[in-house]
Order: C-alpha cells, then structure tokens, then sequence
C-alpha cells in the first residue's frame, strides 16, 4: 500500500478548520485535525509546502516511522505549527490502518478500557444569576459536570464569558484583528472565591465544578486561589500559571489541596517531564491536534499513569470533529482516563465533518465506524471558505499586555 495524495483543506464553517486528507493508492483515505486557532494558514504551509511531498509513495501502515521521520528529520523540533501538522499526518494514519482493519480505532489502541466517556461542558457569565441560568442550561443538555468562568466587576470581558464563545458553542469567534480584553488579578483574586461559594451553595456538593485560570496568575497568586478555592471542592484548576513555567507548579502544590490540570499548549512530552516525574498536576490537559497525534498521546498517558495522574483531552470548539475523534478513541481505550472536554459544534461544522461519536446524558462514546468514524463532505467546506479570525489579547489597566 502506497500514499498516493495528501490534501490540505480549509474551510470555516463559523470557524477555521484545517484538516489533512491522505489518500492510498487502494482508494483508503484517513483524515487528521491540524487546527492552530488563529495561527492556522501557518500549518497549513508547513503541511502543504513541507511534508505533503514527502509522504508521497511511504507505506500509510508504517505510522510510528512517519512520526519519526517527520519529527527528527526535519531537525527543527516541536512548538504548535510543527506538532500540529505531525498530528494531522499521525491520526490520519491511524485512521487509514483502522479503516483497513475494519475496526474503530480504539480497538488498536487496546481495546475499550471503558463503557462510555464522561464529558464536561462550559458554564458562563458575567453576573452569578447569569452563572446560574448557564449551568442549568448545561445541566439539561446532559452535561454532568460543569467548567465555571465568571465575569469580574470592574472588568469589560473575561475570558470564557461573552466575548469569544457562547454558552452553546453557536457564536462564531472569527474576527480579523484580535479583540483586546482587559484584566485586573487583584479583582479576580477577590471575586472568583465569592463566584464558587455562591455556585456550590445554589447546585450542592456532587456537582463536580473545574475552572480555567488561563495563565493569568503567578505562581503565588496561584497558590492563594488554589487555598480559597478549597472549600468548594473543585475537580480541577486548570492553567493556573504560565505554561512554559513548569517549575511554578511547585509552589503552587506545596500550597493547596486543589487539583490541578495543564497542558492544552503543551506540544511534547518534555512540556511534562518535571510536572509528571515531581506529580505537581493530576490531570495532563494536551490535545491530540497540537501534541503530535494519537501515537504521542498514547504515550504521554502511559507516563503519566506511572504517577496516578489522569488525561483530560483538550476539547474546546477550535478542535474539529476529527480531531475530537481521535480524541474519544484514546479515551476509551487508555486506563487512565480521567475526564473529556466537550463544547461541541455547530450544527453546520457537523455536516461538514460528518461522525460516528455521540454524546449522550452527559457520555461520550466514539462510536463503532471503522477508522476515527469521520467522513468529510469537501463540497460542503468548499462553500466556507478561510476567513482570518484570531483569539484576543489582554491588557491589564495600565495598559501593558497581559497573558490571555
Ligand atoms: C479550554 C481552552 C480554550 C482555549 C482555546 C484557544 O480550556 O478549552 O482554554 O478555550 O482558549 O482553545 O484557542
Ligand atoms: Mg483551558
């Protein structure tokens, strides 16, 4: 079997998506998601100009070879626009042996380590009877466990509330300049605590609660949140302090009970090596897309599992069906899963990318098409072509940026 074309395609239904399309000289064709939200025409060189050329006539079964080649032989290593356009080729290929095989993809990775996949959604607003009535929204859609981000008085936009997504993932957040949103860490610092008291107290103790710091804080800020958060039992504080700094975790877990997840920006498993080997997190937080594909992945659960630390796979709105696919085969088969994030698409995006996965009462399950189980109607994304769209910025009130 033979490689015999490997097609980039663009398309933007309500949002840009970049999606590898290799194809075989047996007429198999396997898909992979190479989506760097706001960054994406860069990939798409990389994979176009780069790397399609070079898969031409390699045998799509010799996956872990192509990795390989594509990784060391290019001798300039990781960082997203790299990892991401590895990924595409990586899960295409797993796409194209399963689809062989005749089998979903979790059944090469092991088997099914589980019945269904639990799922959490994301809850928003700027006051908490807005924080409410999104909860409960989320509530009746199924989802049992629930991403809070809340406004701050004093500030014009927060993260995850209004200003790029809507509650239920409808709103495109395709814009040609980036949106400069402010921030204030003192205000935050004051009001989150108030926000999850006030949460905990309306919905009761089982409702598992996580919530997304974004990178904003330092590592002593961090660690305050982290202790006044404690009352409230979260499942998880995510992206506390800036990623490139895995060394600020330490603080920060020799300060606070509450867990802690990272890793969405993370593109290889050095991202991870002090956090893993030292368990300063409980939950590894990358996406297949931007960490090289399913065959890393596999990997950096299997490290991190050493540790009793969890996976919780990158899933928000900019990751395509294919690549949240892929997602849902790994979560299925690997033992130590601990939670999948799950946004969902618009309705338009699910016809372009057709999938086998469903959600149901709150549970994920990949479904049993061979292969990832998505099929892409080109015609469709033909007719949504790129739109330049970029995610926003963050001035804090003197003006200076901020991390967003
Ligand atoms: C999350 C993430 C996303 C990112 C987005 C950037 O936890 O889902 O923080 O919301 O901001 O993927 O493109
Ligand atoms: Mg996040």
């Amino acid at each position: 079997m033979k490689i015999v074309d490997a097609k980039v395609v663009v398309t933007s239904p309500g949002r840009n998506f970049v999606t590898l399309q290799i194809t075989t000289d047996d007429g198999v064709t396997g898909l992979g998601d190479a989506t760097l939200n706001g960054r994406e025409l860069a990939v798409v060189s990389y994979l176009r100009d780069h790397v399609a050329p070079l898969l031409m006539g390699r045998d799509p079964h010799r996956i872990e070879d192509a990795w390989q080649y594509l990784y060391r032989g290019a001798y300039w290593r990781r960082g997203p626009v790299t990892m991401a356009a590895i990924a595409a080729v990586d899960v295409a290929l797993w796409d194209i042996k399963a689809k062989v095989a005749g089998l979903p993809l979790y059944q090469l990775l092991g088997g099914a380590s589980r019945d269904r996949i639990m799922a959490y959604g994301h809850a928003s607003g700027a006051s908490l009877p807005e924080i409410f009535d999104s909860v409960r929204a989320m509530q009746e859609r199924g989802y049992r466990s629930i991403r809070v981000q809340s406004g701050v008085p004093g500030l014009q936009s927060v993260y995850g509330v209004h200003a790029t997504t809507s509650a239920d993932g409808s709103a495109p957040d395709v814009l040609a300049r980036p949106v400069v949103e402010d921030w204030d860490t003192a205000a935050y610092l004051r009001y989150i605590p108030r926000v999850f008291e006030a949460v905990r107290n309306e919905f009761g103790p089982d409702l598992p609660l996580l919530h997304d710091a974004h990178h904003r804080l330092s590592p002593i800020e961090a660690a305050r949140l982290g202790k006044d958060l404690e009352p409230y039992d979260l499942f998880w504080l995510e992206d506390c302090t800036p990623a490139e700094d895995q060394e600020a975790l330490r603080l920060v877990r020799q300060h606070t009970t509450t867990p802690l997840a990272i890793g969405e920006v993370f593109n290889t498993v050095f991202d991870y090596q002090t956090l893993v080997d030292e368990r300063l997190i409980d939950y590894v937080r990358s996406a297949v897309t931007h960490f090289g594909g399913v065959s890393p992945m596999k990997k950096l659960f299997d490290y991190a599992g050493q540790r009793g630390i969890k996976s919780a796979i990158h899933g928000p709105e900019d990751i395509s069906p294919v690549g949240m696919a892929a997602a849902l085969h790994l979560d299925l088969a690997i033992h130590n899963f601990g939670i999948q994030e799950y946004s969902g698409h618009t309705d338009l995006t699910n016809e372009v990318f057709r999938h086998a996965y469903t959600f149901d009462d709150g549970y994920l399950h990949p479904g049993e098409a061979p292969g990832i189980g998505v099929e892409l109607d080109e015609e469709l994304a033909a007719a949504h072509p790129y739109a330049p769209g970029y995610l926003p910025v963050n001035r804090l009130q003197d003006g200076s940026v901020h991390d967003w």
